[in-house]
């Protein structure tokens, strides 16, 4: 389904936040739309005038009519297009997919973060509650298919899959593993399905960008402001 330029993206190529809409994006097959890249250090007005609260990416301009929060992006996205869909149909299933979508951006990623910035044996150890809790919550929604959303890419899916490459960024260059398949079999496998699946691999950056950008941020040449 070709958008043309009724429908722009302002992003940044490496924001999880970005990654996750443009995941949701190619799922429900709205192609050809407009990557605005921003400079997060010297934003557009465009940007500014787009999301003056919180004056972050992404914001999706759909005919002009910005929608701004990635997660909110990703449930306007599943609405406005026709295509395979993100949320489950029944309500409460909805219901579950959304909570364990703030469950990843408000417990998982602040669990995380610490690693992230400084990479000792304490700050992973203290990442690994929320994916144990993340693991439950893979055999709750998936009905031991291979995504949260079943046999395909979900919600939830896309919602911890804008953060797949940095998980993977960081793993390298810190030399753990944080989706263990001894620890965490589930999402170890859901990590491989995601990685691989056609649907979304052409919307998500190369993992060696990730890391490349992640050895500059610890080595003081990046900001990291936007992360
Ligand atoms: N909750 C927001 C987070 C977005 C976010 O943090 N975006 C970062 C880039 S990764 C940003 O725009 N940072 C610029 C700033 O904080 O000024 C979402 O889900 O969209």
């Amino acid at each position: 389904m070709a958008a043309g330029a009724e429908v722009r993206l302002l992003g940044e190529r490496l924001s999880p936040y970005c990654i996750r809409v443009q995941q949701a994006l190619a799922v429900k097959g709205v192609a050809g739309y407009e990557y605005v890249e921003e400079d997060l250090e010297r934003k557009s007005q465009l940007l500014l005038s787009s999301n003056p609260v919180h004056g972050k990416v992404p914001v999706l301009l759909h005919r002009g009519a910005p929608v701004c929060e990635s997660l909110v992006i990703v449930q306007y996205v599943d609405e406005a297009w026709a295509g395979p869909a993100i949320l489950p149909s029944d309500p409460y299933e909805r219901s579950r997919a959304r909570f364990w979508a703030a469950y990843i951006d408000d417990k998982f990623f602040p669990s995380w973060e610490p690693f992230f910035k400084s990479n000792t044996a304490e700050t992973f150890k203290n990442a690994l509650p929320a994916v144990g809790t993340l693991e439950g919550a893979l055999e709750e929604c998936s009905n031991g298919k291979p995504f949260f959303g079943g046999d395909s890419i979900g919600y939830v899916d896309v919602a911890l899959g804008g953060y797949l490459g940095w998980i993977k960024a960081v793993d390298e260059v810190a030399g753990t593993s944080l989706l263990d398949g001894a620890r965490f079999p589930r999402l170890a496998a859901w990590a491989e399905s995601f990685a691989a699946a056609d649907a979304v691999r052409g919307a998500s950056p190369a993992v060696q960008d990730i890391v490349a950008f992640y050895k500059k941020m610890q080595a003081g040449g990046e900001t990291g402001a936007s992360h």
